[in-house]
């Protein structure tokens, strides 16, 4: 019986492309198998190539290969084995889709490639962690015990989610099929499935007291389930709740005000300062902080919960010198460029930049990470060129997006010469059709900066460029 098992099995992965292949393998080593083909899960993993090897000293070394670990070493990669990227998966995520897999509109698979294939060929893969940092001795320590010494360092380790923060959460995620979230490959294959099943009542989505990333995709995930809930004729039994943590719906009032218009004709109910402390699964409880009234316990009854967990810097990184008080990567805004160490530079989630941690803001900065990390390293004088840019596709039904972006101001900054505060298809199409293209096919290339160039063009030359302080 196994062996026909798994003689299927092997049909069935080999109908798939040669990424889902490989990705479907490494899955199953994670127990992320939650719907793919059941018969994908009884393959094993050691087709999965391991990763190339190393020396213990190197000119740049990059720390993390997700986003934007990934498209530094992609505008690094003439370096060739002078340049080393530590990333310890062998699966790469474009997490922007989470939002459409959690919606049951596209399949996990399509989040995920292989490390091998994502990081250039020419660099070094170190598959392993770095565990300690020691930047006035410009080396690092490996999960291995092996050090690593550079000469110019780029972090890009992302952020760390901490589903263990909040009492009771990851029983009720192993445990309950009504409890979900988009922002993890373990979890997110439950959403949709827990929306088809949900019966009535209390569908809530949470926001947590802590910065996230992708800010929106609390939400977004909100507005597909109640349209969900309306075509599948359960909308007029069940309340959609927001019991989010903060104090606005969104940071950027062009884009709080469209939200807000959507909030009330969907008939959504939000719940300001409300943020999760515990989840009582066998009980169908959450309970929030009102953080308002000196964090008095709210208990809410869940048919269906959807949790944004708290997150925080790695913690490898909050115990290292690399970072300010509050754990994140210490840089200045403008250039990447670390306040104390100048041979180090950093983007992304981990990172002290105050601008909202997306794909979209890794995109701007890698391109500016790049030319000031070469003048760096050729003796020459860094330039600050980062006005904050960050995009946020807030999608409001499976065919429509308020496309956010905005600059370090919270000032829009639009690419496109139309008003993207309002609901569009066109924007939807964008997010869902030409995001992913362009993120597998130009920013892991290396050769995608973000949009700037195209809304100065689209804008004929009149469109708003930041002031930059240095
Ligand atoms: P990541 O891409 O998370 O990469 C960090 C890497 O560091 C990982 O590969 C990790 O394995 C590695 N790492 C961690 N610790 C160590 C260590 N000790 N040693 C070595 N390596 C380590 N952005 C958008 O622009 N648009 C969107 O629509 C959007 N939607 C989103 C929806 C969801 C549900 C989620 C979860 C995210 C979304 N994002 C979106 C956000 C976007 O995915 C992140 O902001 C982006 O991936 C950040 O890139 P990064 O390189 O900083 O971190
Ligand atoms: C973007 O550059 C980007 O990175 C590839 C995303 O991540 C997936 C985005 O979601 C968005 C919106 C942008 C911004 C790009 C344009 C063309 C507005």
């Amino acid at each position: 019986m196994a062996s026909k098992s798994f003689h299927i099995t092997k049909l069935a992965v080999s109908c798939l492309g040669r990424h889902q292949q490989t990705a479907v393998l490494g899955l199953r080593s994670r127990g992320i198998t939650q719907g793919l083909p059941a018969l994908a899960c009884s393959y094993s993993t050691e087709a999965v190539p391991r990763a190339r090897q190393t020396n213990s000293k190197y000119k740049v070394v990059i720390v993390g290969g997700g986003s934007g670990g990934c498209a530094v070493a992609a505008k690094l990669s003439p370096l060739g084995k002078q340049c080393a990227a530590i990333e310890p998966s062998d699966l790469h995520y474009y997490q922007p889709v989470w939002t459409l897999v959690g919606g049951g509109l596209r399949g996990f698979q399509s989040s995920v490639r292989p490390t091998r294939e994502v990081l250039p060929s020419s660099i070094d893969w170190i598959q392993d962690k770095a565990v300690k940092f020691d930047p006035g001795k410009n080396n690092l320590e490996l999960g291995s015990g092996d050090k690593v010494e550079y000469d110019f360092l780029v972090v890009a380790m992302g952020i760390q989610l901490d589903f263990d923060k909040v009492d009771g959460l990851v029983d009720a995620l192993e445990n309950d099929p009504a409890v979900a979230s988009n922002y993890s490959p373990k979890w997110v294959n439950k959403t949709f499935p827990a929306m088809q099943k949900f019966p009535g009542g209390n569908a809530i989505f949470t926001y947590p007291n802590t910065p996230i990333k992708c800010a929106g995709a609390a939400q977004k995930i909100m507005y597909l389930t109640e349209e969900f809930l309306r075509t599948a004729g359960v909308r007029e039994n069940s309340n959609v709740i927001f019991n989010t943590a903060k104090n606005v719906i969104f940071g950027v009032k062009k884009y709080a005000d469209a939200l807000q218009q959507v909030i009330q004709s969907r008939n959504i109910q939000v719940n300001y300062k409300h943020n999760l402390v515990s989840v009582y699964h066998k009980k169908k409880t959450a309970i929030f902080a009102n953080m308002a009234r000196d964090n008095a316990l709210v208990p809410f009854e869940y048919n269906f919960l959807h949790v944004t967990p708290p997150m925080s810097s790695p913690d490898v990184l909050k115990k290292s010198p690399l970072v300010n008080e509050g754990g994140w990567v210490d840089l200045n805004k403008h250039t990447l460029q670390h306040t104390k160490f100048s041979n180090v530079f950093g983007l992304g989630d981990c990172t002290s930049l105050p601008t909202s941690k997306t794909a979209a803001a890794v995109a701007a900065q890698c391109g500016i990470l790049h030319q000031n990390l070469t003048a760096t390293m050729q003796g020459k004088k860094v330039t600050p060129l980062y006005d904050g840019y960050a995009s946020c596709p807030l999608i409001t039904s499976r065919n429509k997006c308020i496309l956010a972006e905005f600059d370090y101001n919270l000032q829009p900054l639009e690419t496109l010469p139309i008003n993207q505060g309002v609901e569009r298809r066109l924007t939807y199409g964008m997010k869902a059709h030409i995001m992913p293209g362009l993120y597998w096919q130009v920013m892991m290339k290396g050769r995608w900066n973000g949009p700037a160039t195209f809304r100065k063009v689209l804008h004929l030359g009149m469109s708003r460029s930041p002031k930059l302080e240095a």
